[in-house]
């Protein structure tokens, strides 16, 4: 399987391609191809991380190309990581960062629809990443909806580990937790049917510390990665997005939490979003769990992340 990863001199790619190339991705009977690709200006700095790949001799790793150019770093493709985009520079709106970030999407939906295979697996972690993803999808003609994942999955994981914690339980007693909407800030991280060894989280942390404790520790780790490390997260970022293609490839029953495409038909989503929830997926197929409440709580924090992604969508509605 051929694996296209962008942003491929960066931080997060750093970690990424090693593991991919590992087969932690795709199995560890799957040979991979990869494609390291980044902008013109990167290209000595590509040759380098070429290098260290082969000097890591991984058995499973046929081939590493390294390219600029989309339409040859796109060819054919199976499963593209879409990591690249620029940082937000100081004094730098956010507004600005969507438009400038949403033109690199325009070009690389294009590029793939041209050029991958109509299979293709596409996940956007480049900031905004739901709405980069949603420009990716609305350039990519030829290719379907369904072909195209934000992740979330940092988030996700970031709301496992804290609940692993606060319980005392390690990770694989925890199950159905779910972040809905937005990877920003807005996101709504959900323990409603979230269980530890069978029980109900909240019974044991709360509502209180739900409410006012967990929540912003998950929607502000980000940053506090950042004051703590000097610098954002990469290997964490990089071990959710193998997460997330992983389970997207080979499956999952236990629930994942997926931004994929609305089709108006989800949870009064609106149509045309690209959304967290929580999923399923076999056979290559993410299905959104069906049939679950919301109280009050849980529609306010809904409705704040749905407007946030919509006003975004707003900014970048020349781009679609
Ligand atoms: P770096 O700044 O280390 O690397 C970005 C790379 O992208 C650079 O090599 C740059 O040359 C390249 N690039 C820029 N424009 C490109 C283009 N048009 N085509 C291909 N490559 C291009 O950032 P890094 O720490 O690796 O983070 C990458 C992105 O992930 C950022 O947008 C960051 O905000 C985002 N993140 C997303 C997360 C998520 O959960 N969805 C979490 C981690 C991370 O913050």
């Amino acid at each position: 399987m051929i694996v296209s990863i962008t942003g491929a001199t960066g931080n997060i790619a750093y970690s990424l391609a090693f593991r991919v190339a590992s087969g932690e991705l795709l199995g560890k009977d799957q040979p991979v191809i990869i494609n390291l690709v980044d902008i013109p200006e990167m290209e000595a700095k590509l040759e380098g991380v070429k290098m260290e790949l082969d000097d890591c001799a991984f058995p499973l790793l046929v081939k590493t190309n390294t390219t600029s150019k989309l339409a040859e770093g796109f060819k054919d493709i199976d499963v593209a990581l879409l990591v690249g985009s620029k940082p937000r520079s100081k004094g730098m709106e956010r507004a600005d960062l969507l438009k400038q970030n949403g033109k690199i999407f325009v070009d690389q939906g294009k590029a793939l629809s041209d050029n991958a295979k109509r299979s293709v697996k596409v996940l956007v972690v480049g900031n905004p990443a739901n709405t980069n993803c949603l420009i990716a999808m609305k350039n990519a003609k030829s290719l379907k909806p369904e072909n195209f994942n934000a992740m979330t999955r940092l988030d996700h994981n970031r709301a496992l580990a804290q609940l692993s914690q606060k319980t005392n339980t390690p990770v694989q007693g925890l199950s159905k937790v779910a972040i809905w909407g937005n990877h920003s800030g807005t996101m709504y991280a959900d323990l409603y049917n979230a269980t530890v060894n069978g029980k109900k989280a909240l019974d044991i942390i709360g509502t209180e510390f739900y409410q006012n404790t967990f929540i912003p520790i998950v929607a502000q780790r980000g940053a506090a990665i950042i004051n703590a490390r000097g610098a954002s997260s990469a290997a964490s970022a990089a071990n959710a997005a193998i997460d997330h293609m992983r389970d997207w490839v080979l499956g999952s029953e236990e629930w994942v939490s997926m931004s994929v495409p609305t089709d108006g038909t989800q949870y009064g989503v609106p149509k045309d979003l690209i959304f967290s929830f929580p999923c399923t997926v076999s056979n290559g197929q993410y299905k959104i769990v069906q049939g679950l409440q919301h109280d009050a709580f849980a529609q306010e924090k809904i409705k704040k992340t749905t407007d946030e992604l919509l006003s975004e969508r707003k900014e970048v509605e020349h781009l679609l």
